[in-house]
């Protein structure tokens, strides 16, 4: 059987664009997404007795995402995920200034990023395709870029959420999603202390106070970035690893995370080089959930890559497709 979908009115997006909810349902998993910010609503996977929860941070309606903005709570992330440094950056010789937020640093595509967006949604087999077309300057970002991010569920339940982009000029491009996961249910406390965490990741890019990488990449053995071996989830990471596995533009394994009390186990792939862990400490009212109360599993390129030549480059040209995938199945044991 393939995807159930249903949609329906969701209220509206600051300055009055109507915003649609559509659920997707297969292979024991149900997911809900906002066509406003591309936002993951909700995520319900059974646990290891069969009982089916919600295991991603989420709120009610679009108002209230727009009133929470600072956590990405769910939500799809661009132009460029994670930090651009001064934000600016020199591309083929050309300044080009972004809009600040993050002190003086672009985070998350500028204040008015594509998680503020309203998409417009359409059916494909098995799931839903957003789109927008980002114009060009927008934020501050050179070229008109055309994006379309699909989510789908598989016949197992998995669901994959694939990004693509073309631009008429040469531009930066990270998309992520910025979901964050309690495998226990979002109301079951924190995520911090009772998950487990694996990565594929031997390497890790070093940032400053800020999270302006310092550039390069370094060893994560014998540091307490190592989470090559799985291990319960501790508090104070907001950092990007570097995937290991091969660079052939298939899929490589990312993170597993694992609740023991729900038996629910997350396995992320993806075509992305990099994978950002935010365990959520700096979580304070009105943000309706307490520090540590999610993980975000951010699959992306490298922060600051538009100024470190020594990064997979982020840039996309002209007759270029950027495409990106990132699948999120679910098991029990
Ligand atoms: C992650 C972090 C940031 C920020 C954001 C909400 O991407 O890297 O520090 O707090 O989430």
């Amino acid at each position: 059987m393939d995807t159930t979908l249903s949609r329906e009115a969701a209220g509206t997006a600051p300055g009055g664009r109507p915003v649609e909810r559509w659920t997707l349902e297969r292979g024991g998993t149900r997911v809900r997404l906002l066509t406003y910010g591309g936002i993951v609503q909700s995520v319900e996977v059974p646990d290891r007795s069969g009982a089916r929860g919600d295991v991603v941070l989420g709120l009610g309606s679009a108002a209230e995402y727009a009133a929470c903005r600072g956590p990405y709570l769910g939500a799809l992330v661009g132009r460029y995920a994670n930090r651009i440094a001064g934000a600016s950056f020199t591309l083929d010789g050309t300044l080009y200034a972004l809009v600040p937020g993050d002190g003086p640093n672009c985070l998350h595509g500028g204040a008015e990023g594509f998680d503020r967006r309203v998409w417009r949604a359409e059916r494909v087999p098995g799931g839903v395709r957003l789109t927008r077309v980002s114009p060009a300057g927008e934020q501050g970002f050179p070229g008109r870029l055309a994006v379309s991010a699909t989510y789908t569920l598989d016949a197992a339940g998995a669901l994959a959420i694939a990004y693509e982009a073309a631009a008429d000029a040469p531009t930066p491009v990270s998309l992520t999603n910025h979901t964050y996961w309690n495998l226990n249910g979002a109301a079951s406390g924190p995520a911090v202390g009772s998950h487990e965490l694996r990565l594929g990741a031997s390497r890790m890019t070093p940032v400053d106070a800020a999270g302006i990488p310092k550039g390069g990449t370094a060893p994560v053995a014998g540091t307490r970035h190592d989470f090559r071996a799985a291990r319960v989830l501790d508090a104070g990471h907001d950092h990007n690893f570097a995937l290991d596995g091969g660079a052939d533009g298939g899929e490589r394994f990312a993170a597993e995370l694992y609740a023991p009390a729900s038996g629910r186990v997350l396995t992320i792939r993806t075509t992305e080089p990099g994978i950002q862990v935010f365990t959520a400490d700096s979580f304070a009212p009105p943000v309706p959930f307490g520090p540590g109360a999610g993980v975000a599993l951010e699959t992306q390129a490298f922060p600051d890559a538009p100024n470190r030549p020594e990064f997979p480059s982020a840039v996309l040209r002209p007759g270029e497709r950027y495409t990106s995938r990132t699948t999120y199945a679910f098991s029990v044991r």
